[in-house]
């Protein structure tokens, strides 16, 4: 009746920004994503432990997000489950733009199937994780990984294991407090207010296409001027909606034109932004130890986390 199971945020190199069914947690845009491995959360369900589901994340109560975290377990579990205690645990900042979301309902999924004892398999909890958190799905599986939107329901696919393709993300920490707006109101505001909204969807699959090709050739140069578009389109159709979703500070500026100077300086590296002001430095090994040494040396940035390609989501022992 317990489990603790462990998965790693990932991050999208061509971004899912807008639902096609809010009431079912559809994205309107497939998407391809890098999964990390040093950023972790770790999750304990553990199911008949009281009258009522409790959560605490790391080490204090969160009542605010046991709704979520109860309908997620409904789904996993079934409705007649009994009452669970959920103890999470991240390594990283939660709720700043580190796809802590996807980590934590990407190990939640795995730990409640095997608390519950119900066997679902991989796809099937990607599809529950993804309900609950669009992003969430991709960190089921390691390396580099598609969520294709589907007709349906979201299928996944593996484009490359974490030990295929050793890349490198090198994360500026530029602001460590929860993000203005969450992601899933800043998609249904953008679907209804932003004038590129429709563009951005028109050309999804254009730019997960070269992104796919280029993960195929393992063509770094391809990848990274496909994932910096495709995230600069994403904060556009961010940035015309009404009210504006700014994320990003002048830190995070600061931190993309130390990338574009790398670029120019031959370093195999690329940025890309999610919902919040950290910025993401994809790049090869050998140029990992310019990135991090220019981005730490950039005014704002607060801390500097390196990681590698990671694993899918996973039980661990406890
Ligand atoms: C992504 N983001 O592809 C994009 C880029 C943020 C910007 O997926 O509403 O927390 O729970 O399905 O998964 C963050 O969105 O949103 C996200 P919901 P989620 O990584």
């Amino acid at each position: 009746m317990q489990a603790t199971a462990e998965a790693h945020p990932n991050i999208a190199l061509v971004k899912y920004w807008g639902k096609r069914d809010v009431a079912r947690n559809l994205p309107a845009v497939s998407s391809l994503s890098v999964t990390l491995d040093t950023l972790r959360t770790r999750m304990t369900v553990e199911f008949g432990s009281g009258e009522r589901d409790a959560l605490s994340v790391n080490g204090q109560a969160a009542p605010a997000m046991l709704g979520r975290v109860s309908r997620c377990l409904d789904s996993v579990a079934g409705n007649d489950r009994p009452a669970a205690r959920v103890t999470s645990d991240s390594n990283f900042p939660i709720g700043a733009g580190l796809a802590s979301s996807a980590s934590a309902f990407a190990a939640l999924v795995v730990a409640a199937d095997a608390a519950s004892g119900k066997a679902h398999d991989r796809l099937a909890l990607a599809r529950l994780a993804g309900a609950a958190s669009g992003s969430a799905a991709r960190s089921l599986y390691g390396g580099l990984v598609e969520l294709d939107a589907g007709a349906e329901q979201i299928e996944l696919v593996q484009l490359a294991a974490a030990d295929d393709w050793p890349l490198r993300v090198v994360v500026a920490i530029t602001d460590e407090r929860t993000k203005p707006v969450a992601s899933g109101d800043g998609m249904i505001r953008s679907a209804g207010t932003s004038p590129f909204y429709s563009s951005w969807l028109a050309q999804q699959e254009d730019d997960l296409s070269t992104a796919r090709d280029a993960v195929r050739d393992r063509d770094f140069e391809r990848l990274a001027e496909v994932a910096e578009h495709n995230c600069l389109k994403m904060h556009s159709v961010m940035w015309t909606s009404r009210p504006p979703i700014v994320y990003w500070n002048s830190a995070t500026l600061a931190c993309m034109e130390a990338v574009r100077e790398l670029r120019a300086g031959g370093h195999a590296v690329c940025f890309t932004i999610d919902a919040g002001p950290q910025v993401k430095a994809v790049c090869l090994p050998a140029s990992v130890e310019a990135v991090s040494a220019a981005l730490a040396a950039t005014p704002g940035v607060v801390d500097l986390l390196t990681t590698g390609v990671g694993r899918g989501a996973r039980l661990v022992d406890q």
